[in-house]
Formats: structure tokens, sequence, C-alpha cells
């Protein structure tokens, strides 16, 4: 595993909807995109991180200045048993996993394609397809929901996931329990409720919600907790595991039973390979979490999501719902809820020069 050069691209993509959370409404996605080339071959991977730190604290302004000071050219002209080893260079640093996962997943790719397989088998995983669900921005109104909702479920999704905040929680999720009763429904908070509101919280439980994502603090395990204690609802983490020993500690002190695994919060696959192994030692089952990602997240996503533990639907719902055009050139649709895992070496999906020519940013070379 030789890095010889890096791109570094930047690209800011329309959304093709409206996306609201409890922490903001996004209506476009700024994407920086890193190529590693070695020995013929290029792996390329893409931060989920956001132009505002609100998800978590990473930004992708300190994405490109990680890569740029601290990153390449720690690794620029090296060479590395495997995709592991690399791990090691990138060690000394704290946090911002987002960034780092952005090597590490590059690296990944561009081994398994040197390597001629594809990077799902290389970690581990044997399906041809994974099974998805669909994460719903917030409505205008209790219609609405039930409206989008319908338009999903008659696309086959295999869950669907509101998102709710204080003062729209168990109302969208009452409207559409009562018109869909069998659908696999859950909701995320993205941390937006405190243990004050654990009545509102305990309220969702007459819904049958499959689990309640991340009510509590981006950073808290302990609250958790103390919450999951009072509820019968499967509470559901995703900002506060940032690595495997945070999935060790959640799921030890019982902070929620379930694990919304997204590669990049995690530091990349490797990582995520562990809190997958330290889940299942748990027998709590990971499910493929989102960013809105482009095809390049995308496709990572699927490949991670063939691993045994993934026994959830994720949220790795086709391109085309997020994108008019997208920066790969193969087409990531899900059928039936079945979402196929491209084939071919590596994450099997290439990046569309052309388009990227006309829409980057900026577009940077980086060598020894
Ligand atoms: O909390 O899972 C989340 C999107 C951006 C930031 C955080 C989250 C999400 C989603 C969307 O829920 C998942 C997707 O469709 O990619
Ligand atoms: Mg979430």
């Amino acid at each position: 595993l030789r890095i010889e050069a890096a791109e570094v691209m930047l690209v800011r993509l329309p959304l093709k909807f409206r996306f609201e959370t409890s922490f903001g409404v996004q209506t476009e996605k700024l994407i920086p995109l890193l190529v590693l080339h070695g020995g013929g071959v290029q792996g390329i991977s893409e931060g989920t991180m956001e132009a505002a730190p609100m998800y978590r604290e990473e930004t992708v302004a300190g994405a490109l200045h990680l890569l740029r000071e601290v990153f390449l050219p720690r690794l620029l002209g090296r060479s590395f048993a495997n995709p592991e080893a690399l791990e090691g260079a990138l060690g000394p640093f704290r946090g911002n996993r987002m960034a780092r996962a952005m090597v590490e997943m590059a690296a990944w790719d561009l081994w398994a394609r040197t390597l001629g397989v594809p990077l799902g088998t290389l970690l581990g995983g044997d399906k041809a397809e994974v099974e998805v669900g669909v994460s719903l921005g917030i409505q205008p109104d209790e219609a609405a929901t039930v409206e989008i909702v319908r338009r999903h479920v008659e696309q086959g999704y295999r869950r669907i996931k509101l998102k709710i905040k204080p003062g729209w929680d168990v109302q969208p999720v009452r409207a559409v329990r009562e018109a869909f009763p069998d659908i696999r429904l859950t909701v995320d908070a993205n941390s937006a409720y405190t243990l004050a509101d654990t009545g509102r919280l305990a309220a969702l439980g007459a819904y049958d919600l499959t689990y309640i994502e991340q009510p509590l603090a981006w950073d808290d395990l302990v609250d958790h907790a103390e919450l999951q204690r009072r509820l019968q609802t499967p509470l559901c983490l995703d900002e506060s595991v940032a690595s495997a020993a945070d999935a060790r500690k959640g799921l030890g002190l019982g902070a929620g039973r379930v694990i919304n695994l997204k590669v990049a919060r995690v530091g990349g696959h490797a990582e995520a390979r562990r809190v997958h192994d330290v889940a299942r030692a748990f027998g709590a089952p990971v499910w493929c979490g989102g960013m809105l990602e482009s095809g390049v997240g995308r496709a990572h996503n699927i490949h991670l999501s063939t691993l045994p533990g993934f026994t959830l639907p994720g949220d790795t719902s086709s391109a085309s719902r997020y994108w008019h055009t997208d920066v790969v050139n193969e087409p990531l649709e899900a059928f039936d809820g079945l979402m196929p895992v491209p084939g071919g070496p590596g994450i099997g999906v290439t990046l569309n020069r052309q388009f990227l020519a006309g829409v980057s940013e900026l577009h940077e070379e980086h060598r020894a």
C-alpha cells in the first residue's frame, strides 16, 4: 500500500429536498473528496463533516487544514503493509475522526482495488445486497409527514426514521403509526432533549418504535444510561459513539441497546469493524447510518454494511433521492428496500471526472 500522490477536491451539491433536523435546515452539502494514488491505482473517499459543527465538532475547513498540513505530509511517499498500519501514522492525533477517516477510507479503497477484491469482502462481509431504510426530515405538518412516509413505504424502504425535536415528536409519530400500523418505525432527535424530557420521550413508547436515536447530548453516555433505565423503548446511540471504546462503555453502562454505526464518525473502516465486533459481543444490533453522502461515501457505507452484525436496515437510501447529478458514474439505487453492493474491486464506483471538473470549488494535487 504505497501512497504516491493525493488529490483534494471540494464540491457543493444542492440537495433535492430540504432536510430539517433538530439542529437546523440543510439545502446543500459541502463535500471534500480525497483521491490517493499508488501503484497505478486510485482510492477515493469523502469527508462527511459539515461546514458548521452542528452534528459533532468537526468542520470541512478543519479537515482541509488537517489533510494539507498534518496528514498528507506524513503519508505521501510512504508504504504501509495494509490500511491498519496506516492507522498507526494517524494514531497520535486527538479526535478529528471524520478527517482521519478520509485518509483511512481512501486507503482501504486503494488497497482493495490493488488486491482486486470488493471492499466489503476485504472487511469480512459477504452480502450481495443490504437492507435499507430512509431518514425523513421534519415536515411542515402531520399530513405532509404521513404523505412523505407513504411515498417511501411504497418504494419498499424497510424502515422509516422520522426526525423529531421538542414540540414535534409525539404528533408526527402518532399520525404515522395510525396510518401505517405495521411498518418498522424509529425516531432520531439528534441530541435535542435532556433528562427533564423523560416524560415526553416515555410517551413515544405507545407507538412501537424499534428505537429512539440519540435523544440526549452528543457527547453523553451517562445520562443516556439513566434515560434507558427509565424507558422501555431501546435507545440507539449515534453522535456519542466515536470509537470502539465508546461503544464498550456505552453498551456496558446500558446507555443504549443499538448502535448507529457511521464509519467516518469513528475514524474509518478498521475502527468501524471494531465497533461492530464490540456490539456483537454485547448482542447489540448495529446498522449503517448516513450523512447525506455522495456516491463515494454511500458506496463505502454499503460495503461496510455487508458485515454480519448489521442486522437492522441502514440509512443508505438511493443516491437519486439526494442528488440531481452524483459525483460517481454508477447509480446507487435500492429496489424493494435492498441496495445492491456495487461490484468490482474496492468500493466499486468511479469518479465522474467531467462533472467534478465543472463543479469543484477546489482541486489540489499533493506529492511527497
Ligand atoms: O443523525 O443520522 C443522523 C444526516 C446528517 C447528519 C446526521 C444524521 C443524518 C441523517 C440522514 O439522519 C441520513 C442519510 O440519509 O444519509
Ligand atoms: Mg442520527
